[in-house]
């Protein structure tokens, strides 16, 4: 571990770390932007729960009055969750500023991973990534998930990316970064809240042993960077590709028409998809972090042991 004032360790975390035992950091971004109150404080303690039930400690991780945390009580959980849009979105450029100001920041992808990597923490689960927005090729909307990917080693199991983004450029993107995209269990890179997407994923595995192998060699090999595992979302709780595609359809077209840009991009995406799908998309959401903390968590355990 690489000790740094800014960061707090919570003690359960700090105990599993000094033991050797298997932890698994997850993301804010979800608790504060990603679904509302009180469901986003319920789920985030369900996936914890996920996480301990099969063998791991979790490390929810954020950024509390300037203090970087990996691993949250039962009440900054509840904090973040009830103070939701209120909570900066803290991505790699925002956190000298949290810092030095002492705010709050809920943690995307890239800034869990920086994180996790301080405290320790070698796997990370979330829902979805970031990644090369449609009209990059203008507008160079890239999200800062993909370079942390690439300089940050961390596993981060995730249920793809959702088609807002340009997934066949996400995966060029992650290619030339030398990320390796892992299918649990498919061929194919998993699109969120469907199964498939129609673009290959680089080596599709079947167990946690395996994931832990690659990632195993990957640290031997002396690499920088990370690895990204794709798990589909469980089928019986896969949405119908036609309805969710016209959803995210009219959401980039109000985006646009909005002229909505910049790190307002994805959240407003997000949340226009939710409410344009109701409760459904909620409830497949909620069942994809769940299953992607179990993986975690089991490939947490074929790591340390
Ligand atoms: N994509 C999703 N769900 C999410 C996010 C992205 O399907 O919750 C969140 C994650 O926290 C991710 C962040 O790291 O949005 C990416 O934001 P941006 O595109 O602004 O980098
Ligand atoms: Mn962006």
């Amino acid at each position: 571990m690489d000790f740094n004032k800014h960061l707090d360790i919570a003690p359960e975390v700090a105990a599993a770390l000094a033991a050797g035992k298997s932890v698994v950091a997850l993301e804010s971004t979800i608790i504060s932007h990603g679904m509302p109150y009180p469901k986003n404080v319920d789920t985030a303690l369900r996936v914890e729960q996920a996480i301990r039930e099969n063998g791991a400690v979790p490390a929810t991780i954020a950024v509390i009055h300037g203090r970087l945390k990996a691993g949250l009580s039962r009440d900054e959980i509840e904090y973040l969750g009830r103070t939701g849009r209120g909570v900066a979105k803290a991505s790699r450029r925002d956190l000298p500023a949290l810092v030095a100001r002492g705010t709050d920041g809920a943690t995307t992808v890239a800034t869990t991973m920086i994180i996790a990597h301080m405290a320790g923490i070698n796997i990370f689960a979330t829902g979805g990534i970031g990644g090369v927005h449609r009209g990059a090729e203008v507008t160079m909307d890239i999200s800062a998930d993909l370079e942390e990917l690439a300089q940050t080693p961390v596993m981060v199991v995730c249920a793809g990316a959702k088609s807002i983004l340009d997934l066949g450029l996400t995966l060029e993107y992650l290619e030339t970064k030398g990320v390796p995209v892992i299918g649990y269990g498919t061929e194919e890179l998993p699109a969120f809240y469907t199964r498939r997407s129609g673009f290959g994923v680089d080596y599709r595995v079947d167990s946690p042993e395996e994931l832990a192998a690659i990632f195993r060699a990957q640290r031997e090999l002396n690499y920088r960077g990370g690895m990204l595992v794709t798990n589909p979302i469980p089928e019986q709780y896969a949405m119908d590709k036609d309805v969710i595609d016209a959803a995210i359809e009219q959401a980039l077209a109000e985006a646009n028409a909005q002229g909505i840009h910049g790190k307002e991009t994805t959240p407003f995406l997000l949340a226009k998809v939710v409410e344009l799908t109701g409760g459904e998309s909620l409830e497949s959401n909620i069942q994809l972090v769940l299953n992607n903390a179990r993986v975690a968590a089991r490939t947490a355990c074929a790591l340390c042991c």
